[in-house]
């Protein structure tokens, strides 16, 4: 039988949800799957369509006002600690803010514009983790494509039920607190809509908003419009003398560093990925991603010790 839309929260079947009833009225829709010209949705009214993404989105906005963990950007360093963090610590609030509308930054292509994606090893031990296939060629790995790698870690991310990702959101600043001994604390971020925060100087003040966190996980990329965010900023606040700024491509000395070096730079605030590149002044490594993996790992780990200490 055809059942009418109706407002949102009156339909039969959220109403029973809510009083944890089961419904009364028919719940079957007038529906065909005929590729032949008769295909035929259930009925729909456009405010439901909007209520239904309006009650998810701002719920979540509203439960992670506070949050565990926000991670800022999401490429290939940002989804592989999402990843570590979120499954060894299935108790913790980890927040995903990515600036752009596509999440997965550099990592949609190898390098220039091919698509294959070299992985050294010991970091193939994280495609396998995950799931990605590659061919072997001994002391590294190829991902057929790098969207491959992407495209499973952003699902593998996105379906853990204590992840929620924000994209389209940039962190345009840092909550920088002065905690008890009188040292200064990375204790959040302030965010905006992308759109919004890159046009502040076509605008008249568009006022930003806030996340808290006890850490703050930075993975905004080697300099660029957006890139290096959290690595300048605290360059401009007085917690960082200078930028190291990004060496030339050395892969050998590159890769090692920014795993070795991933920590937490000032109280309260970890680096992750190339960011780490500009902030210590360390080399670039080119298209060879297993230091973006094992990095996001080891900025997992220092985020659990520090929430743990
Ligand atoms: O959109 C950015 C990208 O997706 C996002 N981002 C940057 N600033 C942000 C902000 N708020 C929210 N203020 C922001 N999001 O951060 C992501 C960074 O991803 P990426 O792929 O640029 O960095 P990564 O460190 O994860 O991976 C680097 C990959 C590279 S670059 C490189 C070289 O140039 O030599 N080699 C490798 C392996």
């Amino acid at each position: 039988a055809a059942t009418l839309a109706r407002p949102y929260d009156e339909s039969p079947i959220l109403l029973a949800k809510k009083n944890g009833t089961t419904p009364n009225e028919s719940t079957t829709y007038d529906v065909c799957e005929d590729y032949e010209g008769n295909y035929r949705f259930a009925p729909i009214e456009e405010a439901q369509v909007s209520r239904a993404m309006i009650t998810r989105y701002f719920n979540m906005m509203y439960e992670r006002a506070v949050s565990d963990v926000v991670i800022v950007g999401a490429g290939s360093a940002g989804l592989s600690c999402a990843y570590h963090l979120a499954t060894t610590r299935p108790d913790l609030k980890v927040t995903i803010l990515e600036a752009s509308v596509a999440p997965g930054g550099g990592a949609w292509l190898g390098g220039q514009l091919m698509t294959p994606m070299v992985v050294r090893k010991p970091a193939d031990r994280f495609l396998q983790e995950i799931g990605v296939p590659f061919e072997d060629e001994g002391p590294f790995v190829v991902v057929k494509h790098a969207a491959l790698f992407t495209s499973t870690i952003l699902s593998r991310v996105l379906a853990l039920p204590n992840v929620v990702m924000m994209n389209a959101t940039a962190v345009e600043d840092l909550i920088i607190r002065t905690d008890f001994q009188n040292r200064q604390r990375v204790s959040g971020v302030v965010t905006n809509w992308t759109l919004v925060a890159l046009n502040h100087d076509t605008q008249s003040c568009m006022d930003p908003n806030t996340i808290t966190a006890p850490i703050v996980i930075s993975a905004t990329g080697h300099d660029g419009p957006m890139g290096a965010f959290s690595a300048k900023r605290l360059v401009s606040a007085g917690l960082l003398k200078e930028l190291g700024n990004m060496r030339g491509l050395d892969m050998n000395r590159a890769e090692p560093a920014i795993v070795n070096g991933t920590r937490e730079v000032t109280p309260g605030l970890i680096m992750t990925g190339m960011e780490l590149s500009e902030h210590d002044g360390s080399n670039r490594m080119g298209p060879t991603f297993g230091a973006m993996m094992a990095s996001g790992i080891k900025a997992a780990r220092e985020a659990i010790k520090a929430l743990d200490s």
